[in-house]
């Protein structure tokens, strides 16, 4: 019987952890997850594997997305056959907090931060865990967003201080830009053409050196924590008269694109409710959620949030449906932003319950009148089959030659 072996890992534990843990493997075990339990006894075999047991038996709170036997059997085979890559992939499953009682369906988004914090997949800023963002849909079923598969939970159960979602896919880690672009069907492919065109000087205080990256190589890999409201390919398409028009003029291309970054900081969509930021090229930018839904503006211009939180390993995207066109700069407000950012980023602080939720809660009010319907066509993460799932060869071709049109018409082609 599995649960037989997992007693050789009670047996390891500190006897003040072995009580939780008891009642967590047999909580899981009545509830059919065996081949979680038996990842349980393999997670002793490494130090990252034990932390994470330790962690999760300690008494405080956790969310675990259990997934089930199935969803371990369809999983690739690299996730059980590799102890560091497993004590990580266990470790994204794991949501610190009591999310019970904390209504967060005013943005219809709740996030929680897990415990994977393994540099090699997670790159945000001052070493801050990765973060599972999650939706109610109208099926009335808790839906993990940004997943590969349609992964939602099953049922719930708890184990003192720890809830368990049983889900019915492994949870897939956050990818890079690169990899996230063609994968999603809300189709950023004009954006990262765009983001490519236009080149950055960073300077290396390491090595004294001025090097010079596309913004897009910024996103993908060198900026550690940033928030990026991205136009949708059709939003680009819309702008092309005014971006043509700066083609030639490379500091409005970055300023203007810099007016779409928040330097230093992710900031996740609960977070963005009733607060201003500045943006990378020191502009103000401005939020505000009403009953149509999530909105930014910056200078004269107002976006819609399409899709909130499309999750990074160093940041997070918002997909918006209008280009922010505003060249405007302040250098003085932009650095000190930054620098703002990164002492922020030092201070630790303990997640507790869902990301960004006093916030939304205090917006929310006692009768909740002004609650987001998040209704029509454009609802992103919160409307059904709108997930991050791979698009057909169909529409990957159709909006390739969408943006190649973009293209040709010049409008990115810096001289
Ligand atoms: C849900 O979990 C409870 C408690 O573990 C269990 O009794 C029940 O059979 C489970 N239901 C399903 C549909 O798996
Ligand atoms: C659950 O959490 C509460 C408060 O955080 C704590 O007092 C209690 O001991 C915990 N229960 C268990 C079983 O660890
Ligand atoms: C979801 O729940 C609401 C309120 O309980 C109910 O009216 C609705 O019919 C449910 N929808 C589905 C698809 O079960
Ligand atoms: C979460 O907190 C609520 C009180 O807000 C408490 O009733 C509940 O038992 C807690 N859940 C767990 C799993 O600790
Ligand atoms: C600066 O240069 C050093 C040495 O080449 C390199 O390791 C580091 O990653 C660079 N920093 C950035 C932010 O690119
Ligand atoms: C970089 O410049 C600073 C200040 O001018 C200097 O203190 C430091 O030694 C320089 N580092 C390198 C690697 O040249
Ligand atoms: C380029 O754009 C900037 C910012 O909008 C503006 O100040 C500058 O005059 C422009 N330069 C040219 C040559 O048009
Ligand atoms: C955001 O900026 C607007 C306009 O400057 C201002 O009225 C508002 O009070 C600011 N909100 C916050 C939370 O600082
Ligand atoms: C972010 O801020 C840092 C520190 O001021 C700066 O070096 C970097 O160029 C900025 N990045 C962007 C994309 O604006
Ligand atoms: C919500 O705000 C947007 C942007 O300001 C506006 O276009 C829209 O009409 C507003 N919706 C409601 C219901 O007030
Ligand atoms: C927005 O501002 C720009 C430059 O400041 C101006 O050219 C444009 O006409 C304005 N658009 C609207 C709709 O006010
Ligand atoms: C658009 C959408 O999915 N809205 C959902 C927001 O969450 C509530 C439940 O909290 C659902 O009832 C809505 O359908």
């Amino acid at each position: 019987m599995r649960f037989s072996a997992a007693s050789l890992l009670l047996a390891a534990a500190p006897a003040a952890l072995a009580q939780d843990l008891t009642s967590l493997l047999q909580a899981l075990n009545s509830s059919g997850h065996s081949r979680l339990v038996s990842i349980a006894t393999q997670l002793e075999s490494t130090d990252a594997g034990k932390s994470v047991i330790s962690q999760l038996s300690s008494g405080s709170p956790f969310v675990l997305f259990a997934p089930t036997d199935s969803a371990f059997d369809s999983a690739p085979s690299n996730i059980t056959s590799n102890p560091n890559l497993l004590a990580d992939v266990v470790a994204y499953h794991i949501v610190q907090g009591n999310f019970t009682n904390t209504d967060t369906h005013y943005t219809n988004t709740t996030l929680g931060r897990t415990l994977l914090s393994d540099p090699t997949y997670v790159q945000l800023e001052g070493n801050k865990s990765q973060v599972v963002a999650w939706s109610i849909r109208d099926d009335n079923k808790t839906h993990v967003l940004n997943q590969r598969n349609d992964s939602t939970v099953t049922n719930t159960t708890t184990a003192g201080n720890i809830t368990i979602y049983t889900i019915d896919h492994v949870l897939n880690f956050p990818e890079s830009l690169s990899s996230t672009i063609p994968a999603d069907n809300i189709s950023l492919t004009g954006v990262e053409t765009a983001l490519r065109s236009v080149q950055l000087s960073t300077f290396n205080s390491t090595t004294n050196q001025t090097s010079t990256s596309s913004l897009f190589d910024v996103l993908n890999t060198e900026l550690h924590g940033f928030t990026f409201f991205a136009p949708n390919t059709s939003a680009i398409q819309d702008a092309t008269s005014a971006l043509s028009g700066l083609q030639s003029n490379t500091t409005a291309l970055q300023a203007l694109f810099q007016n779409h970054i928040i330097n230093g900081t992710t900031v996740y969509s609960p977070l963005l409710s009733g607060q201003n930021y500045t943006s990378a090229a020191g502009e103000p930018l401005q939020f505000t959620l009403n009953g149509t839904g999530h909105y930014v503006t910056s200078g004269n211009v107002t976006a819609q949030i399409i899709q909130p939180d499309v999750l990074l390993p160093n940041g997070v995207i918002h997909v918006i449906d209008r280009v922010l066109v505003n060249t405007q700069t302040d250098t003085g407000a932009a650095s000190s932003a930054a620098s703002s950012a990164s002492s922020a980023a030092t201070q630790s602080t303990s997640a507790t319950a869902p990301i960004g939720f006093s916030a939304t809660a205090t917006l929310a009010g006692p009768s909740g009148s002004t609650q987001s319907s998040g209704s029509g066509s454009h609802t992103g993460n919160a409307a059904p089959g709108s997930m991050h799932t791979m698009p057909s060869v169909a529409q990957v071709v159709s909006v390739g030659m969408a943006v190649l049109g973009v293209v040709a018409g010049g409008a990115f082609v810096l001289a």
